[in-house]
């Protein structure tokens, strides 16, 4: 009989070696990611992608802009279906960052060629599937086929299109030192895993906690979202997102004994992201931090903190895994979900 979740704690703890691949992608393409941003500075560049691989393109964006000082944004893939024009203006150019796990999503695979049909700018793609029709109509395409995984949840595929987004993201500003420095995110990966497999499943067999909050700022905020996702598709558990500073402005109202507030911290705002912390520790939560160092789970990489991002994943999904297996459930076939959603794609986006 199949263990539970037998394939989602195999793609969480195997996920550095897929890391490796990502970043030898991105260093293959470096000639083509310079040829792309030969033009204009001032022209959007637009991340898209659907629940997971939505929240990775919130973060790479985050990331992306910080580096390049160019205008870019996320914004779901169905979304782009129902209201192009809240993202696009008329005829202007953009560049379309397109991610997705399978490359097959009907809402990203459709909003592509709405972008290319209308001939807005060029597309790249990151994906884990090269041969899927995703990578077909990309013009740059990372693919990362190490990436792919049994489970529904995005785990390794997951932290894997990230790491390559975001060497996309350091190549794109000419950063080749941060590429390289991201040589070493596999080896603290491992050493993260090893280290704190057991404060994982300590904090995820505590099943008296009912609620878990994750917080996190600038381009941490969307890998906050995606931690809370896999908190909701393998447990089953109420939790939400927030900004830092967000979560004082009413949803601390909610905080109390049975709830978790985990916090994806920072070096740079370090003492204000840890007082909120502290502030919803008084009030009676279990708080755990994340960051380089002293914190509840330190990584001590000697990283920029630009490009060590990748590094609050690994321990957040192993804590959901035992969540899950703690309450019953199987990791690997979340209620309700499939790997990808296709739809109709001639019916999306017609306005009814
Ligand atoms: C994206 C997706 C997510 C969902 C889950 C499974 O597929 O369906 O919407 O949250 O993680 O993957 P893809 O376009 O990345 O293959």
């Amino acid at each position: 009989m199949n263990q539970p979740g037998r394939h989602t704690y195999h793609e969480i703890v195997s996920q550095p070696e897929a890391w490796q691949q990502a970043l030898a992608a991105a260093r293959a393409a470096q000639p083509e990611v310079a040829a792309l941003w030969k033009g204009s500075r001032a022209v959007p560049v637009v991340f898209t992608g659907c629940g997971s691989t939505y929240y990775l393109s919130l973060a790479a964006a985050a990331l992306f802009q910080m580096l390049t000082g160019r205008p870019a944004r996320a914004i779901p893939a169905g979304e782009l279906l129902l209201y192009p024009e809240v993202t696009y203006l008329e005829a202007a150019p953009a560049v379309l960052v397109a991610i997705s796990r399978s490359g097959t999503t009907t809402e990203t695979v459709e909003a592509v060629a709405r972008f290319k049909r209308a001939d807005r700018g060029p597309v790249v793609a990151i994906t884990n599937d090269g041969n899927a029709p995703l990578a077909g109509t990309g013009d740059l395409i990372l693919a990362i086929p190490a990436g792919q995984e049994q489970s529904v949840a995005q785990t390794r595929s997951f932290a894997s299109l990230y790491v390559a987004a975001s060497a996309f993201a350091a190549l794109s500003a000419g950063r080749e030192e941060l590429v390289h420095a991201m040589e070493r995110l596999p080896a603290v990966g491992d050493r993260l895993l090893h280290k704190y497999a057991p404060l994982a499943q300590e904090t995820g067999e505590m099943t008296a906690l009912d609620r878990f909050y994750f917080l996190g700022s600038g381009p941490r905020y969307g890998l906050a979202c995606e931690v809370n996702l896999k908190m909701k598709e393998m447990t089953l558990t109420h939790s939400e997102p927030f900004h830092f500073f967000e979560f004082r402005h009413g949803p601390m109202s909610m905080v109390g004994e049975t709830s978790a507030v985990i916090g994806l911290c920072s070096m740079a705002h370090a003492s204000l992201e840890q007082a909120v912390l502290d502030e919803m520790h008084a009030l009676g939560a279990c708080t755990l931090s994340l960051g380089e160092q002293g914190t509840g789970v330190a990584f001590a990489s000697g990283l920029p903190e630009e490009v060590r991002n990748v590094l609050y994943l690994p321990v957040l999904q192993l804590m959901a895994y035992y969540r899950a297996l703690a309450k019953g459930l199987d990791p690997d076939n979340p209620r309700h979900l499939s790997a990808v959603v296709h739809l109709d794609a001639r019916a999306l986006g017609r306005r009814d």
